[in-house]
């Protein structure tokens, strides 16, 4: 039966668009981290989004589950299948095209597999800013974002890729076509579709394209680094940006001591220029259409009276682009830098910024003391109230062996301090696979149940990522 499929595949979408050999499967097998490796009754590559709606077609027919795959990079091994064989992976990455760029309306209409960079691109070369921005944006996927909801490093000014998108083109699990592809800012005709589809990770439908928002380029972008103490003074020192630079303010990035050991380590490039190692190394960015000698003179203006109230020890200004993409390069190494160092635990969680500090204090205390040596690779978006707060073992140690023995242990840990202050378990990387156990206790029985009966009526034949987000 199954060879049956192949071949309505290979009709559907070419016999080359088809992979069955093992070694042609094998990239797109196991996640970015190297934590889930599936196999796969074949990789399907579409071209159009009739091919998406007739490979489904197929798939509902055969009940055969789906996979959906953009650039493979998420965290929580969404787009990885499971170890029946009897799923199939469809990867978007053949429908890249631009349809549209609207300057009046200041939107760009993208197909799914329209990589991050390029995007990024070819809006500035038409003088326009899109702003997501992530350090995997030279290989994800526009609809692995959607999907994701991703967040990155430019929330603070323009929101995470919910915020971006007006429109979308969805392939349902029953072969339809829903068409939203529309360019409005307002639009209150009953439940918001568009907004159900982003963030559902692959398991309520297939994103084929959609409706993105454009900003006007900025012209002018000075990068600091800073050095705090703690993080109550870095926290401070935030709100004072908020206050001072009001929407210039476009990056706010926290990087802990620890941390930057870790890069440095595996990147020695990577040093960090403030002297001294200080606990927290802030990294600030203000962006506006201004002159550059505005913005200069109002990031100088902040750092003195931070300095003056003693929120800052120590602050180095980035003299050119060059030097500006240095500061991003080392606070964008430290995942690569975890990655060299081996399996480590990640918590991707929020916390209300008047909480930030509490959390971090009693965690870390909690956590040295249960765990003696244990690393706290603690940084992030700290504008956002995320936090990437990952743990590595007591060097000396197998990170495997560590995890196996301590993994669930930690996770409670982290997770008992998230509820306590009120947090969230994913503030931008998802659910998949990792954190469906995880979920359902965070979600709570009310939310959790509303999640499965909306899966229910969409997918009844649980055949988009099954066993992701929400088992039913
Ligand atoms: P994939 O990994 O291929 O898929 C992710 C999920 O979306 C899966 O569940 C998949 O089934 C589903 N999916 C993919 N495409 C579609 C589609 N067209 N329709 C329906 N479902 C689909 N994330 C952040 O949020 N912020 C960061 O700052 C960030 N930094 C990163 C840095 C590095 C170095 C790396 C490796 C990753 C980072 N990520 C970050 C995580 C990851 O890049 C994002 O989650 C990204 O949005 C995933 O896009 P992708 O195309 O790779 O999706
Ligand atoms: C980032 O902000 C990414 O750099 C990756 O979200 C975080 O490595 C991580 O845990
Ligand atoms: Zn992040």
């Amino acid at each position: 039966m199954m060879q049956g499929l192949i071949e309505q595949f290979r009709a559907a979408l070419g016999k080359e668009y088809v992979l069955t050999d093992d070694a042609d499967k094998v990239p797109y097998l196991t996640d970015w981290r190297k934590r889930y490796t599936g196999k796969a009754l074949a990789v399907l590559l579409p071209k159009t989004t009739d091919e998406v709606a007739n490979i489904v077609k197929l798939c509902a027919a055969h009940h055969v589950a789906i996979v959906p795959q953009g650039g493979h990079t998420g965290f929580c091994g969404g787009a990885t299948p499971d170890n029946s064989g009897n799923q199939v992976i469809l990867n978007l990455k053949r429908m890249n095209q631009i349809r549209a760029i609207d300057t009046a309306n200041q939107t760009i209409t993208l197909e799914a597999g329209c990589i991050l960079q390029a995007i990024q691109e070819k809006a500035a070369a038409q003088d326009f800013l899109f702003p997501l921005s992530l350090g995997a944006e030279g290989s994800c996927m526009i609809g692995g974002n959607l999907a994701t909801n991703a967040g990155g490093t430019n929330v603070l000014r323009y929101g995470n890729t919910r915020d971006l998108c007006l429109g979308l083109e969805v392939v349902t699990a029953q072969g339809e076509i829903w068409n939203g592809i529309k360019g409005l800012r307002k639009d209150n005709t009953g439940y918001d579709l568009r907004d159900l589809f982003i963030g559902s990770e692959g398991t309520l439908g297939i994103i084929t394209a959609a409706v993105m928002k454009l900003y006007p380029l900025p012209v002018s972008q000075w990068t600091t680094l800073v050095a705090t103490d703690d993080i109550a003074s870095t926290i401070a020192l935030l709100t004072l940006f908020q206050k001072r630079a009001t929407s210039l303010l476009t990056g706010f990035e926290m990087m802990t001591q620890e941390s930057l050991a870790l890069n440095e380590k595996h990147f020695p490039q990577m040093a960090n220029p403030l002297k001294g190692n200080p606990p927290f190394t802030v990294l600030i960015e203000l962006s506006d259409h201004e002159s550059e000698e505005h913005v200069r003179k109002l990031l100088e203006t902040i750092l003195e009276e931070a300095f003056s109230v003693n929120l800052i020890s120590d602050a180095v200004i980035a003299s050119n682009l060059s030097q500006a993409n240095t500061f991003w390069h080392m606070r964008e190494h430290i995942t690569l830098a975890q990655a060299e160092e081996g399996a480590n635990l990640k918590h991707d969680i929020t916390i209300p910024l008047s909480s930030l500090d509490s959390f971090i204090q009693n965690t870390d205390s909690l956590m040295r003391q249960k765990y003696p040596g244990v690393r706290i690779i603690n940084f992030g978006h700290l504008g956002d109230g995320n936090l990437h707060y990952n743990i590595a073992p007591p060097l000396g140690l197998d990170p495997k062996v560590f995890n196996l023995s301590h993994e669930k242990a930690i996770h409670e840990l982290v997770y008992a301090q998230v509820e306590r202050c009120q947090g969230s378990i994913s503030a931008e990387h998802g659910v998949g696979q990792l954190k469906l156990a995880d979920l359902r206790a965070h979600k709570g029985p009310v939310a959790h149940d509303l999640m499965k009966a909306l899966k229910r009526a969409l997918d009844p034949q649980n055949i988009l990522n099954p066993h992701k987000v929400v088992s039913i």
